[in-house]
């Protein structure tokens, strides 16, 4: 008993007033940035410079273990580091005051150091940080104060004679049962002080993000868009798709397309007051609105995406039909001087990406796009406008949110993976998936369907092969390809499926004659090989 209670003083209500004072400071922080700075949320920059720190290994496990949902598990990672902590530093308060103080402050001063740190940091942006500090540090006097007072606090009867006495056990304060009655009472009053100050950390927390309007505001001017007729259209064939359940439709839905980004908060740029800067190693400047960038004739085309992080088989890859200006014409009015090689196109986050400047200047449809599957950009793709390249992976053309294209020299620049260990170039790899059977589902003895895509973008796919068992390869049968920059669909029929487990194994033959690379070699530094196997019961 004693000892239970002797714990619980020492250890869990100082800890208790910890956390409060965190949960408390951390929530008062978010409702000041949903008012003042809507992208500087103590949270998110902290999570936005944990992820520009990370190293590639770090980003590739993060993909790996939580695939798109990796932002989430990073918030809720920073939520339990910084639960731990605070309840460690009002452990340390209690002991050695003022040092759990001076760790949660430094809390508060971390997220202001990330906040100002930040590409294109608003000039508020240190301020949620500095008030999450502020407030969790006088959260904690008052709480671990209030501990004191009530004498549950371990011999901690005062600050000045504690730092001598602690260390030793402090047991002084076990009473007999008259004590331990209003020790309870004093315990359960702190309690509800504690649980009161996380209480209202959670409450400003909720009210921070209904008050996020911001992002309310720009969804509205999103919805008001009516994009310009594209000058010219892309049509889908009507074999393009061959329906079949569990295979991915041709083009994919907005709302299943895969989203890979380092934006922890979505940027919200308001297309009025969007530019477009072509700069650096160019005859003369060129500078673009929102309005002027749709006045000029905007192309359809049918584009798939790919993520330089998609393992063999994964799911970062997408195809849509997008509505955007060549990048070449913008190029052709600004006029890149002799010896430039390549543009390095930023976000308005602050995101770089290097695209070889011959790769924007041919005939292939890279565009500055602001409509995807006949819509506005949704806003995590990139809204307004943001780069499409056929043939390269994202991380080198695909630029979401972009606002500057400058023309210089792989030599003289890096990108943003560039410089975390990623290569320079980045052409998409030939490849294929099986998607059908899917995963673990059971197939019916007999005549039996395989389904799938393969792709090599701006090169187009000649032939894909499927083989059952470690038997001989066999030839699929393609769907119509819609061009050589997107995805094809592909089925293969196996007649007389027997009763057991098999594996079916997936190759792709490119339009250049290249077979799919069997050799399997990991996402970095420029994208994963090897071939898609999956192993299916038949009954
Ligand atoms: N601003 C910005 N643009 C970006 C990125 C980013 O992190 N920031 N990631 C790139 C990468 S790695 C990929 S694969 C594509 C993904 O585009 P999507 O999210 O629309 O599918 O966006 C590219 N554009
Ligand atoms: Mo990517």
């Amino acid at each position: 008993m004693g000892e239970t209670r002797s714990r619980t003083r020492r250890w869990v209500l100082p800890a208790a007033a910890g956390a409060g004072a965190a949960v408390f400071g951390a929530g008062l922080g978010e409702l000041t940035a949903a008012i003042i700075a809507p992208e500087s949320g103590p949270f998110v920059v902290v999570g936005a410079a944990l992820i520009d720190l990370a190293p590639p290994w770090a980003k590739d496990t993060a993909i790996a273990l939580f695939g798109t949902g990796d932002k989430p598990a990073l918030l809720i990672g920073i939520g339990i580091v910084l639960l731990v902590v605070s309840g460690a530093a009002g452990v340390l308060e209690a002991r050695r005051p003022p040092w759990g103080q001076v760790v949660l402050g430094l809390f508060g001063a971390v997220g202001a150091l990330a906040a100002a740190t930040r590409a294109n940091a608003p000039m508020l942006a240190v301020v949620p940080s500095l008030v999450a500090g502020v407030a969790a540090v006088l959260a904690l006097r008052v709480l671990i104060g209030r501990l004191r007072r009530g004498g549950a606090g371990a011999g901690d009867r005062s600050p000045a004679d504690g730092a001598a006495a602690r260390g030793a056990d402090g047991v002084g304060a076990d009473g007999d049962g008259a004590d331990a009655t209003a020790d309870g009472a004093t315990r359960r009053g702190f309690l509800v002080w504690a649980g009161g100050a996380a209480a209202i950390g959670v409450l400003a927390t909720v009210a921070g993000s209904a008050l996020r309007a911001g992002g309310r505001a720009l969804s509205a001017v999103r919805d008001a868009i009516r994009l310009p007729a594209p000058a010219t259209t892309a049509s889908v064939p009507s074999g393009a798709e061959l329906g079949i359940d569990g295979l991915a439709p041709v083009i994919t839905p907005n709302a299943e397309f895969y989203r890979i980004d380092t934006a922890l908060a979505v940027p919200l740029v308001d297309p009025a007051e969007w530019r477009l800067r072509i700069h650096g190693m160019v005859e003369r400047e060129v500078e673009l609105t929102w309005d002027e960038l749709l006045a000029l004739p905007l192309d359809e085309s049918v584009t798939t995406l790919a993520c330089v992080s998609n393992e063999v088989g994964g799911s970062l890859i997408g195809n849509a039909v997008w509505l955007g200006h060549p990048i070449r014409e913008l190029l052709a009015r600004a006029r890149p001087l002799a010896g430039a090689d390549m543009v390095l196109s930023r976000s308005v986050d602050g995101f770089t990406a290097s695209t070889p400047l011959e790769v924007l200047q041919d005939d292939r449809a890279a565009i500055l796009a602001v409509g995807m599957n006949g819509e506005p950009l949704p806003v995590e793709h990139g809204f307004p406008v943001r780069m499409v390249v056929p043939g390269l992976y994202g991380y080198v053309s695909a630029t979401k949110w972009v606002v500057e294209l400058e023309v210089t020299r792989f030599d003289a620049v890096n990108a943003y993976w560039t410089d975390r260990g990623w290569s320079a170039q980045g052409p998409i790899k030939l490849s294929s998936r099986i998607d059908v059977p899917r995963g673990g589902r059971p197939v019916d003895a007999g005549a039996a369907v395989l389904a799938g895509v393969a792709w090599h973008q701006h090169v187009g796919i000649d032939a894909v092969e499927v083989q059952l068992d470690d038997g001989d390869w066999r030839p699929a049968t393609l769907a119509t390809a819609i061009s050589s920059d997107t995805w094809v669909q592909w089925r293969y029929e196996w007649p007389d499926a027997s009763p057991g487990t098999h594996t079916a194994r997936v190759r792709a033959i490119g339009a250049d004659g290249a077979v799919q690379i069997a050799d399997e070699q990991g996402v970095v530094p420029d994208g994963a090989t090897g071939l898609h196997e999956i192993s299916f019961d038949v009954r």
